[in-house]
């Protein structure tokens, strides 16, 4: 093995929160809004407030159905482009407050963060910076300050958020007051992530499918900013040098937001694990999108589609037939018994940086080690899919790393795919 060794300070290592954020690996995404009632995907901010009446809304049905399917934290479109606010904000009358919901007294981002809470996974929310209905969104400086403030009720009144979501479409050659926004971040959600502007803690991996390059490193120096452009974004000189992907796509192809009759566009369940194996399964995060309907429900066929997807995640990598964990070039994963496997999942410890940049997977057949696969970064997750042997031992031999590699876990498992 070549140990190309850097400087200490040069490998760069994840906070804790973004340790904690990584674990997640899977978000669900609710867009949801006045689009939802006008059938289209982008508003221009002027459909009349009076169509925003989700007569059924319960954010518990859209909560405990991520949790059930395995997803961890949550994030809603508390302002899509079109500029209408899902809270009662004191910043504008385009708002719930102006809808006959519960005769404008409703709050869709409390009803979610509290239903977060109570099934206990993450709630974040998506804040579009581009807002088409504002009429200080053509003054940079005045629009600044109204955005600050609608940021700020939502950072200060919702409990702990997990992310804070910055889309970049539409902003394309935009400047916000991005300083400035980042102290209310820091000042209020210490721990939230910051998705991909101003100083961000993780970063858009670029594409609305849903799937990571490989490899996928957790450092990078820029990313673009909105599938409209192919410029790179400036981030700001804080921008840490770990800056983990999330890979974001909606459960009915190319729709964030609900569309009447378009069961159709639902990703099939191929799909979805093509996406798991291409996202998680690449060492980034999954962030799907299941969009409410008008009744402020999530459809019982988007909802199967999810738990499917959930269960048969379990199903592939909820027992492995064997695991281990350990360091050095070479880590061995000795079984109980023979058996057949056809995936392996290695961990590596990305507390200490993403160290490894080569690698070989072997297993041990008729006494002698045979090549099941190979690749280059591991970081939090790597899933090695290969034609089914049957072996008693494997192990992991590291070609190139950056320092000492340390394997949280190497497991195997037989999926039968
Ligand atoms: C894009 C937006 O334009 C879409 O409407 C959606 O919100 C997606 C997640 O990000 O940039």
């Amino acid at each position: 093995m070549s140990i190309t060794r850097k400087p200490k300070d040069q490998l760069a290592i994840p906070s804790l929160e973004q340790l904690a954020w990584q674990d997640m690996e899977l978000g669900m995404f609710c867009h949801f809004g006045i689009n939802t009632f006008c059938d289209q995907e982008w508003g221009e901010g002027k459909d009349d407030p009076s169509l925003f009446n989700p007569d059924r809304l319960d954010a518990k049905q859209w909560a405990r159905s991520a949790k059930e399917a395995g997803f961890r934290y949550l994030i809603l479109t508390a302002k899509h482009h079109d500029g209408f606010c899902l809270w009662p904000t004191a910043t504008t009358e385009y708002s719930v407050a102006s809808s006959p919901w519960k005769d404008g007294r409703g709050d869709v981002v409390k009803e979610c963060a509290e239903a977060c809470r109570e099934e206990g996974i993450g709630f974040g929310i998506y804040v579009s910076p581009w807002d088409r209905h504002e009429p200080c969104y053509a003054d940079p400086k005045q629009y600044d300050d109204f955005y600050c403030r609608q940021l700020e009720e939502l950072l200060s009144g919702y409990g702990p958020l997990v992310e804070i979501w910055f889309d970049g479409a539409g902003s394309e050659g935009r400047e916000y007051d991005w300083p400035r926004i980042m102290d209310l971040v820091k000042r209020h959600q210490p721990s939230a992530m910051v998705f991909n502007m101003g100083a961000p803690t993780i970063r858009w991996v670029g594409n609305e499918d849903g799937v990571a390059p490989y490899p996928c490193w957790n450092t990078a120096d820029s990313s673009r900013g909105s599938m409209f452009s192919e410029d790179t974004l400036k981030w700001l000189p804080e921008t840490p040098d770990w800056v983990p992907a999330e890979c974001d796509v909606p459960i009915r192809k190319d729709r964030w937001f609900w569309h009447p009759d378009e069961e159709h566009l639902l990703l099939s369940l191929d799909q979805l694990m093509e996406i798991y194996y291409r996202s998680v399964g690449h060492g980034a995060t999954l962030l799907l999108n299941v969009a409410p309907d008008p009744r402020g429900l999530l459809p019982e066929a988007d909802i199967n589609r999810l738990l499917e997807f959930g269960r048969e995640i379990d199903r592939r990598f909820g027992h492995a037939l064997a695991e281990s964990s350990g360091s050095g070039e070479i880590v061995e994963l000795i079984f109980p018994r023979a058996c057949v496997i056809d995936h392996v999942v290695v961990m590596e410890e990305i507390a200490y940086g993403e160290r490894i940049s080569q690698y070989v997977l072997e297993a041990y057949i008729d006494r002698e080690w045979y090549e099941l696969t190979r690749g280059s970064a591991i970081g939090h997750k790597k899933i090695d899919a290969f034609s089914p042997v049957t072996t008693d031992k494997v192990r992991l031999r590291v070609l190139e790393s950056a320092a000492n590699p340390v394997i949280k876990k190497m497991a195997v498992y037989r999926c039968g795919q």
